[in-house]
């Protein structure tokens, strides 16, 4: 019988706002009482996270002063220091208070655009003082209801210059961290700049040092987009910008659901997860969900359980996908390669192009050959369903 509990190698963590949630959303009101950032480390540590996050107002609220700051931090160093649970993640909040209702970085108010700046380099400060080593980039509300309002290339200069102004100031003051850009399409604005993974990709090769950020992916995000997980997971990867994972799930089409982990689009949780330990992705899986609103914080244990319980579950699956003979089997007549063409791979050559382009294909016998994808696809879910 596998073991699916969780244990710190797994790199398991959750947002204080994650397990914080309260449950309010836009038609009501709270339905769990807040609970401390001390409370919500030692609920962590009982369901066996291994790490925890924060944005700077989760932990530090907006209007502290200079010695609340300094009492809330030593309070939930101790709980971190009592649990051994890490930080490994923080973030800033640039979308909760009035002054960023048009933006952060991108607002169309210099002074917004400067207090965003300032913002963040105290969160930056306060991450780095607990532990953090990614630096997550949620954009928030960058983004518009009207393009009347606001040029978008303007926008997309005023994040990379604003990016680029953070980069050198981690490095001004010595810091080990890096950044993970985390695109979203259409919340909590009409239209988000830079919606998703790929248009990231793009936009991180425009900074001045690239090699500091990478991406956050979440898989409710793609979602909303209708976009594949998956595919979106793995340009990452092959860019080497995988950074940092957003865990959680969405159907398509609807509201921001974010889901308990693999609850609702369970073979995409699948292939994902097998593709986050088949290349061996060492980061946090972190689970940006929470539990259902008819929950107390008996739910939100089991929420949080389960989101941990079902990746494990997932990865075990992984392993049985890749080690069934039939399966694999069908896959070695899929990837079947009996040489011939293996010239081809190593790059471009003029004697290469001209054997290729004198070579004499046939045509019907490629089309007329048939994959065996139902076969594999059919096995795939009993194993998922568990009767294999
Ligand atoms: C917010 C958003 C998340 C981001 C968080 C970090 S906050 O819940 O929907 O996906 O990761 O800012
Ligand atoms: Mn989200
Ligand atoms: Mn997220």
């Amino acid at each position: 019988m596998a073991d699916y509990t969780p244990k710190p190698d797994h790199k398991f963590t959750f947002g204080l706002w994650t397990v914080g949630n309260t449950g309010r959303d836009p038609f009501g009101d709270p339905v769990r009482h807040k609970l401390s950032p001390v409370e919500l480390v030692h609920l962590l540590a009982d369901v066996g996270a291994y790490g925890v996050n924060f944005h700077d107002d989760d932990l530090v609220p907006i209007t502290a002063t200079p010695s609340e700051r300094a009492v809330i931090v030593r309070d939930f160093k101790q709980a971190l220091s009592d649990t051994g649970l890490v930080v490994p993640m923080a973030t800033t909040n640039l979308f909760g208070d009035p002054a960023f209702k048009d933006g952060a970085f991108t607002s169309n108010d210099p002074k917004v655009r400067a207090y965003a700046l300032h913002k963040t380099m105290h969160a930056i400060d306060l991450g780095v003082e607990c532990g953090a080593k990614i630096y997550v980039f949620w954009g928030g509300r960058e983004g518009t209801e009207t393009d009347s309002s606001k040029n978008p290339s303007d926008a997309g200069k005023r994040f990379r210059d604003a990016l680029n102004f953070l980069c050198e100031y981690v490095r001004d003051q010595g810091y080990d961290l890096k950044f993970a850009l985390e695109p979203k399409p259409n919340e909590p604005r009409s239209d988000i700049y830079l919606p998703t993974v790929g248009a990231m990709l793009g936009f991180i090769a425009t900074l001045d040092h690239p090699e500091m950020v990478g991406l956050n992916p979440e898989v409710a995000h793609e979602h909303m987009a209708g976009l594949n997980f998956l595919h979106a997971v793995a340009a990452a990867w092959d860019a080497g910008k995988l950074f940092h994972i957003d865990l959680n799930d969405q159907m398509f089409g609807r509201y921001d659901q974010d889901f308990r982990f693999g609850s609702v689009m369970v073979k995409q949780a699948f292939y994902l997860v097998k593709f986050l330990e088949d290349v061996g992705y060492s980061g946090s899986r972190h689970f940006d969900a929470h539990a259902y609103r008819t929950e107390d914080y008996d739910g939100v244990k089991a929420f949080a359980r389960g989101c941990m319980r079902t990746y494990l579950i997932l990865k075990e699956k992984a392993r049985q996908f890749n080690e069934d003979k039939e399966i694999q089997a069908l896959l070695t007549e899929i990837l079947a390669d009996d040489g011939t063409y293996s010239y081809l791979s190593g790059g471009y050559s003029a004697d290469k192009a001209k054997q290729l382009k004198n070579t004499t294909f046939d045509r019907v016998a490629l089309g007329a050959r048939g994959l065996p994808y139902e076969q594999l696809d059919q096995l795939t879910i009993e194993l998922l369903l568990g009767v294999r």
